[in-house]
This record gives C-alpha cells, sequence and structure tokens, in this order.
C-alpha cells in the first residue's frame, strides 16, 4: 500500500469459516488481508464439491486483482469501479469453468466484498452474502440481499421479510449470482468510516441462524475488548442456533484516527 492511500485510522480485522454442524463440507469461502485492506466473503452453489470451488475461485480472483493494482485505493469512487469490475472478473471466470468442466455445471457463488481507504469502504456484491454495519450502536445492513422474498417485499407484495415468510416464501432462493451467465449486474457502495464501527461481511449461515439485534448485542460487547473473540462468539452463536449452514464472517473494526494523517 502506498503511503498516500494508507487508511488515517487503526484499523482491527478477525475472520472465521466453520462448516456448522450439519453441512459434509464447506462451500463457504473468505480471503482478508489486513496489509492491504480487503475483505472477501462467498457463499458457494452447486453439487458435490462444485460449490466449493465457485466460491473459492470468486475469491482468489478478486483478492489477486487487488494485490495486483492497488491505486484504487486513492479514491472512493475508484475503488468502488474497481471492486465492481473485479466481481465482474471473477463471474465470468467461474461462468467459464463451469462450462468447461461438466463436473462443475451448474456452479455459481455468492460474494461480498470491501476495499478500505484512506478514510471510507467501497464494497460490492451479488447474492444474499451481507455487509453490515454497527454504527453508535445501531446495525445497519449495507447490502441488499438479491433474492426472490427481498424482491417480493421490495415490490410492495408483503409489508416485511417476516410476513413473507409467514405465506411460505423461502429465503434461499437467488436472484443474483456469480457464475450463471457471462455477464452479471454487481450492486455497490460507498461508506465513510467513524471510529467505533465495525463492519460485518457475513454468509447466510450466520444471518439465518442468528437474529440481527443479538448479531448487533455480540458487536456492541466487543467494545473495548479485542474483536477475534466477537468473530468466535458470532460463529459459536450460529452452531448453537442449529448451524445447519455453513457459517462465515468477517469483521474490520475502526479505531482511533491516526495522529499523522492528513
Ligand atoms: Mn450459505
Amino acid at each position: 500500500m502506498s503511503s498516500d492511500a494508507a487508511p488515517s485510522y487503526s484499523l482491527e480485522y478477525a475472520w472465521r469459516t466453520d462448516r456448522g454442524r450439519v453441512r459434509a463440507g464447506n462451500e463457504d469461502a473468505v480471503v482478508v488481508d489486513p496489509e492491504l485492506g480487503f475483505l472477501i466473503v462467498a457463499d458457494g452453489i452447486g453439487g458435490a464439491q462444485a460449490g466449493e470451488v465457485a466460491s473459492a475461485l470468486a475469491a482468489e480472483v478478486i483478492a489477486e486483482r487487488f494485490r495486483q493494482d492497488t491505486a484504487y485505493q486513492l479514491h472512493p469512487d475508484t475503488a468502488k469501479t474497481f471492486v465492481e469490475t473485479a466481481i465482474e472478473e471473477a463471474n465470468i471466470s467461474v461462468w467459464r469453468l463451469s462450462q468447461i468442466q461438466p463436473d462443475l455445471s451448474g456452479m455459481g457463488t455468492t460474494v461480498v466484498a470491501g476495499a478500505v481507504g484512506l478514510d471510507w469502504l467501497a464494497f460490492a456484491y451479488v447474492g444474499d452474502s451481507r455487509l453490515y454495519r454497527l454504527r453508535e450502536g445501531r446495525l445497519e445492513q449495507l447490502s441488499r440481499d438479491h433474492s426472490f422474498i427481498q424482491e417480493v417485499v421490495d415490490q410492495g407484495f408483503f409489508s416485511s421479510r417476516e410476513d413473507a415468510r409467514r405465506y411460505g416464501i423461502g429465503e434461499n432462493i437467488l436472484t443474483r449470482a456469480l457464475g450463471s451467465s457471462a455477464k452479471v449486474r454487481v450492486a455497490s457502495g460507498l461508506s465513510d468510516l467513524a471510529c467505533g464501527d465495525i463492519f460485518l461481511f457475513c454468509t447466510d449461515g450466520l444471518t439465518g441462524m442468528v437474529p440481527e439485534d443479538w448479531l448487533c448485542q455480540v458487536l456492541v460487547a466487543s467494545v473495548g475488548n479485542d474483536l477475534d473473540p466477537a468473530a468466535e462468539a458470532l460463529v459459536r452463536l450460529a452452531n448453537e442456533r442449529g448451524g445447519t449452514d455453513n457459517i462465515t464472517l468477517a469483521l474490520l473494526r475502526v479505531g482511533e484516527r491516526l495522529g499523522q494523517a492528513g
């Protein structure tokens, strides 16, 4: 990282991936690089080992892009486009491999990725892996699921996800994923950084098991402590509440503003 782009805050990272209690394998992937300041979480879809291949390939393609060229870190808008493009490239890689390797046909993956700059976080995503931000005790979802249940709620057929669930709308139907075609629509956004913020990147194996107010409580309780036990506690909670899916998360905590900044 060039010194121009070094974050003006001290940052902490913690991450975990866990098979859960039911699944035979782990089809989630996570890559975090505290040195370069990026986080990637992906949740693979597909029979046999195909989901595992898809999520690992997508995460690696995106990580490689971040490692090769760090110039994106100089400007938030550049970074946002950069993360989007990296995800588009990952999509093509997953799609191509699924076309040439019959046993991988139909594989796909969700992804949510973030890149940290001077005083901002640029993020992009496809699917239902999520990004949350804890700020001043309030947990806010910065991503918006590309799922059927989210769509019927957005279109006003139901007043809330709970309402839609009561009518039997499943949580697990994705409307977008990497790998299903040569082109994918990537969603993206920017957040500023404030001292005390915690960003949570995670797969549905966490959010499907642990209610948001519990996630919030665990993150709030981590204030003043190391971040790693919070990551551990979130995985434990998801497992205690069933652990029916793979559980993956990456945390980024924003600390004090650094003296030499600006
Ligand atoms: Mn999952």
